[in-house]
């Protein structure tokens, strides 16, 4: 019996620690209680980052440009894998207004079809990313409403209740998200590109202070009052205006997995190719000093007008960028979309793009050993 259990004792303990190694060591992550699964998401991220990017696309496999997904998972499109004939390696998601208990998300993509969409994606080996258009929680306004809403939802602020019944919401969601009995990990990037105006979150409508407050007390109600293991959490500031701080609204190194940016092209190449390399140079050497990922949370250039834009625009700065993703925001319709399509200009430069070899869409990704 004595021997059994030695035996029993040497197989857990090297079950435990076989994912880490000299060139992966074990990472601090925010939730020390993390999943397995999550461990081999962020193991799987670190490699991908040394192999290349792994592409991502927003609502990659919901809508595209004059489709909505149907007959799903029978029949998975994408704008992307109709032009390339594969998958994004990376499909990105909005939870906006989970939060309120709708059946829709602020895009109109149904939660019921999203968890099916998510478990498929990591079924076949995709990186999921989640961000959140929450609504403002004062006003009932959207996320762009700006008027200051922190300060009611963080400490003893007015609302903090109803701020944790949504958090809750939102932890409910994803342990709904299940593959063979395990939770499908997630990389998520609540309150993103906080040093813009935009957002009630954002830069004027609440300190620095308070943003961090949100975040911490946000990551304490899902991972500690609600017990959600299977979360990696992204910080992703937008791209930085000169003498910004990039580490403004920082959480600390407890709170925060990833450090991301989001940079846009407002069809200017090159202030675009600046802000980018400078931001993904910035987010190399921040990460690299905390021994964190890091990646490209959000780019494009709205309906694609420039020439060669992923070749000769976006790849040049990202090449050696050393991030583990990029991810390009969705294609609405004609007049708001950031990903190519078939049929579209832009079309023959993105096969170019996905031809170079530290690109990587779905099949590029290294193994994928979930499950
Ligand atoms: C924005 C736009 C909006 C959309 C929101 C959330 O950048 O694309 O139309 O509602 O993202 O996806």
């Amino acid at each position: 019996m004595k021997k059994v259990l030695f035996f029993l004792i040497i197989i857990l303990l090297s079950s435990c620690s076989s994912l880490y190694d000299s060139t992966y060591q074990k990472p601090n992550l925010v939730d020390t209680k993390t999943s397995k699964n999550t461990k081999i998401l962020h193991k799987r991220l670190f490699n991908t980052a040394k192999k290349g990017m792994a592409i991502g696309h927003q609502d990659a496999t919901s809508y595209g440009i004059g489709w909505k997904q149907e007959d799903f998972p029978n029949d998975i499109k994408s704008d992307v894998q109709d032009i390339v004939g594969d998958l994004p390696a990376v499909f990105g998601f909005d939870i906006g207004r989970i939060e309120l208990g709708q059946e829709v998300n602020l895009d109109s993509v149904s939660f019921a079809f999203m968890r099916k969409a998510m478990i498929e994606a990591h079924k076949k080996g995709g990186i999921i990313t989640v961000s959140w258009h929450l609504d403002n929680p004062t006003t009932g306004g959207d996320s762009w409403d700006n008027t200051p809403a922190v300060k009611d939802i963080i400490g003893n602020g007015i609302h903090k209740k109803k701020y944790a019944f949504w958090v809750k919401r939102v932890a409910d969601f994803f342990k709904t998200v299940e593959y063979n009995g395990n939770l499908v990990p997630i990389v998520f990037r609540p309150f993103h590109e906080m040093n813009g105006k935009w957002f009630w979150w954002g830069e004027g409508n609440c300190t620095s202070e308070e943003y961090i407050q949100l975040w911490r007390e946000t990551v304490h109600l899902l991972r500690d009052k609600y017990k959600l293991h299977s979360l990696i959490y992204a910080y992703s500031p937008n791209k930085l205006n000169p003498f910004e701080n990039y580490m403004k609204y920082y959480p600390g190194d407890d709170y925060v997995d990833i450090l991301g940016i989001d940079v846009y092209d407002f069809k200017n190449s090159e202030s675009f190719a600046n802000s980018m390399k400078n931001g993904l140079a910035l987010i190399k050497q921040i990460a690299t000093a905390k021994n964190k990922l890091f990646a490209f949370t959000e780019t494009g250039l709205e309906t694609i007008p420039t020439e060669n834009w992923y070749s000769e625009v976006l790849y040049p700065a990202i090449k050696d960028s050393g991030v583990a993703w990029v991810l390009f925001w969705r294609n609405h319709i004609t007049t708001h979309h950031y990903m190519s399509f078939k049929g579209h200009s832009s079309e023959e430069d993105f096969k170019r793009f996905k031809s170079f070899s530290k690109i990587l869409f779905l099949k590029d990704l290294p193994n994928n050993t979930q499950d």
